[in-house]
């Protein structure tokens, strides 16, 4: 093949896209409640010992770009559209004029807000830091994004507490640290409640964000159990507006199984909010985009969440790869995320209603019928085959994965 002039690459991308086919229409996928984060759209390719790669693309873009792919909600934290300085001034509102002009101009919707509390200076000793003054700004930073969010008509609040956590042992109490953190999301809690009466909508949802290991060596609540424990623990005045907002590789990472994660945060009536993405264990946060990496592990996950009618946000949290073309993005990156995840949605409805599926659980649930349950002898003989199905089912979404329940031949 001859080297291809870069004025004809993007021409390439299209072709090969639409080869690839099995693309959903901006309308099918805007049927689904899948959010677009604007520090997704908007990531230029840098990273701690990455240079920037891609040009810098405001809202507006991102909201348009958004638009075209059938995205139909968007997200952001305070600082992505808002300079620092301007954060709680005049300029903040006309900013938010401006955002909302843009949503409705494309027929999108703001679905959640969100604080940023790890990325400037401030944030140096965490939101949660000794300085009262710190903790202040925390509080002054959380409650306007609050006010943001209802302003923008916003459903959900997120924070991931970022520098909650330390390099060197012993430095902070993890208790008083812990409790000080605790303040910040009550005040964003109490002055919810007033500005939701004012307005007459209800209140937000304030999701918890648990990454284990960045950006401190040592994080004080590393996982979403961790965040569970913390919103039980009586630390908080309105632990009933708290919840979490896992992200996929986030529990990847630690080592834990995400599927568990998720279901004992269903379990507790805590899954509002789910960042999805794929990454590999024990690795940094690669933010590598849904289903690339552990597509049979995302179908079951789907499953789960399908079985269980989890009903919030599905917020498309991962990162473009490092490539220099903002075209890239916009026409490879985001709609083929969108369709991976749409598809294995779809298929974890064929999981669900597979009639081989659905005859070995019914089987493995009834048993082998032992009249003394006492007998130990009897209750194994009972069973003796049934137990087998378990990998007769994994090997029946497997084939759901490929595509051979519906006909796809590949054996000879
Ligand atoms: C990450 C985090 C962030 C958060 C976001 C919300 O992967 O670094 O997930 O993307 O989701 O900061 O506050
Ligand atoms: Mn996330
Ligand atoms: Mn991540």
């Amino acid at each position: 093949m001859n080297p291809l002039p870069p004025n004809q690459q993007q021409a390439l991308v299209e072709r090969l896209m639409s080869a690839c086919g099995g693309a959903y229409s901006p309308e099918t996928r805007r049927k689904y409640f899948i959010t677009g984060p604007q520090w997704a759209g908007s990531y230029e390719g840098n990273a701690l010992f990455y240079a920037k790669t891609r040009e810098a693309v405001g809202f507006e873009d991102v909201i348009r770009h958004y638009a075209e792919v059938g995205v139909g909600y968007w997200c952001t934290h305070d600082s992505d559209v808002i300079p620092t300085e301007l954060l709680g001034k005049d300029g903040q509102w006309e900013i938010v004029e401006k955002i909302k002009k843009t949503l409705a101009a494309n027929g999108l919707e703001c679905s959640m807000v969100t604080t940023e509390t790890f990325w400037h200076a401030v944030w140096a000793g965490s939101p949660a830091a000794e300085a009262p003054e710190t903790r202040e700004y925390a509080k002054f930073r959380v409650r306007n994004m609050v006010k943001v969010g209802h302003e923008l008509g916003a459903r959900y609040a997120v924070y991931w507490p970022g520098n909650l956590g330390y390099y060197v042992q012993g430095a902070i109490d993890e208790m008083q640290t812990l409790k000080w953190y605790a303040d910040a999301l009550n005040a964003a809690c109490e002055i919810d409640i007033e500005i939701a009466a004012k307005r007459k909508r209800p209140t937000l949802k304030h999701c918890m964000e648990a990454k284990p290991f960045e950006p401190q060596a040592e994080i004080l609540l590393p996982t979403s159990d961790a965040m569970l424990a913390f919103i039980g623990s009586g630390v908080l005045t309105h632990p009933e507006m708290v919840g979490l907002n896992p992200e996929y590789l986030h529990e990847l990472m630690w080592g834990g199984a995400p599927r568990a994660a998720l279901a004992r945060a269903l379990m507790a009536g805590k899954l509002w909010h789910f960042d999805i993405n794929d990454g590999y264990r024990l690795k940094h946060d690669v933010d590598i985009a849904v289903g690339l990496v552990n597509p049979l592990d995302w179908l079951n996950v789907l499953v789960l969440l399908r079985s269980h009618g989890y009903n919030g946000p599905f917020n498309l949290d991962f990162k473009p790869p490092r490539t220099t073309s903002n075209f890239g993005v916009w026409k490879i990156s985001f709609p083929t995320a969108v369709d991976r995840f749409i598809t294995l949605w779809e298929m974890a409805g064929e999981v669900m209603s597979d009639p081989i599926i659905k005859e070995a659980t019914d089987a493995m649930k009834a048993g082998g019928g032992a009249k003394d349950p006492t007998d130990v002898d009897q209750v194994v003989a009972a069973n003796r085959e049934l137990l087998s199905l378990h990998e007769l089912v994994a090997h029946r979404i497997f084939q759901i994965l490929v595509g051979q329940n519906r006909g796809r031949v590949l054996a000879g």
